[in-house]
């Protein structure tokens, strides 16, 4: 059992807290234009902390928009909005003017603090909603930047004295479908997160280095690029440009030891690791979407480290489901980590017996409260969080992911889960990626349709759409090949790296 003080400041505890047991002159946080010690940042934060609840006028439970790539001072404002007792609002650095606007008014946002770089869609968005409250830019020279007000200000703040289930955190899902989800965090669930997972799981130290590519933004990037660091006195690599050759390099220039990232920058990162040193590294996080077990063996045998698989959702703040090392099941996500309880759930809402099919429901220290009532009745039944996956477990409590709920095709009425499809076509050297939706069909209600991005050297042909067909029928059972075929240069994805699947599904046949 997780036990926490009353009255918690998550960001205080995080922070200050290893300041005081001696870690004040240990690196905390790098990138490749500056890095900072613990005591560095704590200085950056209280800061921060006072122009928020100073100049710029806000009051203990305010909310306060954040944009930009990550980077240090990203951070240092992520943990002053949390040490000043204002809950953070944090957004993608993609995000435009209608969609920032979106959490502008749904998370009833008092104040923003976003890069410079990224104001022009920011300024747009508080024309469009009208807001009241100010906005500060940071990574500028300007006299009126955040930076030139923290100048002005006292460099040690006292905690906001808040309570351990005070909301904390609005984190908006990624949406791989519609209208993204706000949901509330406290407290007491950024510390719970770290005390789960990263302990039991990855098995975190001091000496540890973290990178990867998911942005602060992001709960996945935002748990393993900063406070899981914090947690242990370890230091984290912040990068604001990323590409897989661009990771492999920091890997190697920083020494890191933990790398947080989704299954395609494994897929793409793997053939290009020979050219890199990679002796630091000694455990490779996958999460976002499935890891396709082809993407695992390539990255082995790329790298020989065997990938630590993890199930995580927005609601949930951080991964639930997760195996390593040794406990590694190939093809399965893992089991329940310790501090969380999952099963499957039947169409009646009850349990099913292992190795059947349905909802993936989960309960722990953290769990979906959402900004909107309606959806908390639909995804939340008896303490139960449903996060909207299809899977099955086996004897031994491992899970086997199928399919997001929306995401199984049924042809002429066989149940398929597209991701197996893609499993197999991955297995094929001319697919580089792919991806496969259920197409309309008079005959059959729908055909499984596979979108394939090739690799470099082959040729889209019709030729090669059979042999990716026939691949398919050798590897899984027949009826779920792939009926229609078609070539791409590239998929749609998310800026968190998920699939858009629905996008392909309304696209024009050709
Ligand atoms: C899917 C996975 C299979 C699954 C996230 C780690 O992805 C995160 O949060 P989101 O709210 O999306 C949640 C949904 O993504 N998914 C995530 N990981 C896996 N499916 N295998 C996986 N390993 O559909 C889930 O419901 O964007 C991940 C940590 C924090 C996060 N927020």
């Amino acid at each position: 059992e997780l036990q926490y003080p009353d009255r918690l400041n998550c960001a205080a505890a995080l922070l200050d807290e290893m300041v005081a047991q001696g870690f004040g002159e240990r690196p905390a946080i790098h990138s490749y234009q500056e890095s900072w010690t613990y005591a560095e940042l704590l200085e950056k934060v209280d800061r921060i902390a006072h122009a928020l609840r100073g100049p710029l006028g806000l009051e203990a439970g305010n909310r306060v928009l954040l944009r930009g790539a990550n980077s240090p001072m990203m951070a240092a404002c992520a943990l002053a909005v949390l040490k000043a007792g204002c809950v953070l609002v944090p957004t993608m650095p993609l995000l435009r003017a209608k969609e920032l606007s979106t959490a502008l008014t749904k998370a009833k946002v008092n104040a923003v603090l976003c890069a410079a770089a990224l104001s022009e869609e920011m300024e747009l968005a508080r024309g469009q909603t009208a807001m009241a409250g100010p906005a500060v830019y940071f990574g500028s020279d300007g006299a009126d930047s955040l930076e030139a007000l923290m100048q002005q200000q006292p460099s040690s703040f006292k905690a906001a004295d808040t309570a351990a289930d005070d909301v904390c955190i609005i984190g908006f899902t990624s949406g791989t479908t519609g209208v993204p989800k706000g949901t509330m965090h406290f407290h007491r669930d950024v510390l719970a997160i770290c005390d789960c997972f990263p302990r039991s799981t990855l098995r975190t130290k001091a000496s540890d280095v973290f990178i990867g590519t998911p942005p602060l933004a992001f709960t996945f990037g935002l748990g393993g690029l900063l406070l899981f660091p914090l947690r242990v006195g370890a230091a984290a690599v912040l990068l604001d440009r990323l590409t897989p050759d661009l990771l492999l390099k920091a890997i190697q220039d920083f020494r890191a030891t933990i790398c947080f990232t989704a299954p395609t920058f494994y897929r793409l990162m793997a053939p290009l690791a020979q050219a890199y040193d990679l002796s630091s590294l000694q455990k490779a996080v996958s999460a976002g979407e499935a890891l396709p077990t082809a993407t695992r063996t390539l990255w082995r045998e790329s790298t020989g480290l065997e990938i630590i698989d993890g199930i995580g959702a927005t609601e949930m703040l951080h991964i639930f489901i997760s195996a390593a090392g040794e406990e590694v099941r190939p093809g399965a996500t893992g089991k329940a980590i310790p501090g969380y309880q999952a099963c499957v759930l039947g169409p009646d809402g009850k349990p099913l017996p292992p190795g059947e099919v349905g909802q993936l429901a989960v309960k722990g220290p953290t769990g979906c409260r959402y900004l909107d009532d309606a959806r908390q009745e639909q995804y939340v039944r008896n303490g139960w969080n449903l996060t909207g996956d299809a899977y099955r477990m086996d004897q031994d409590g491992y899970f086997w992911y199928h399919a997001r709920t929306d995401d199984m095709i049924i042809s002429a009425g066989y149940n398929i889960a597209a991701p197996e499809v893609e499993d197999a076509l991955m297995c094929h050297p001319a697919v580089a990626e792919c991806a496969v939706v259920g197409w309309p069909d008079e005959e059959r209600g729908q055909i499984v349709k596979a979108f394939v991005v090739l690799r470099q050297g082959h040729d889209a042909s019709a030729e090669l759409a059979r042999a990716l067909q026939e691949h398919v029928k050798q590897t899984v059972a027949p009826y779920k090949y792939p009926r229609a075929v078609e070539f791409l240069a590239a998929l749609p994805r998310t800026q968190s790296g998920k699939l858009q699947r629905h996008v392909l599904r309304s696209a024009p046949a050709k």
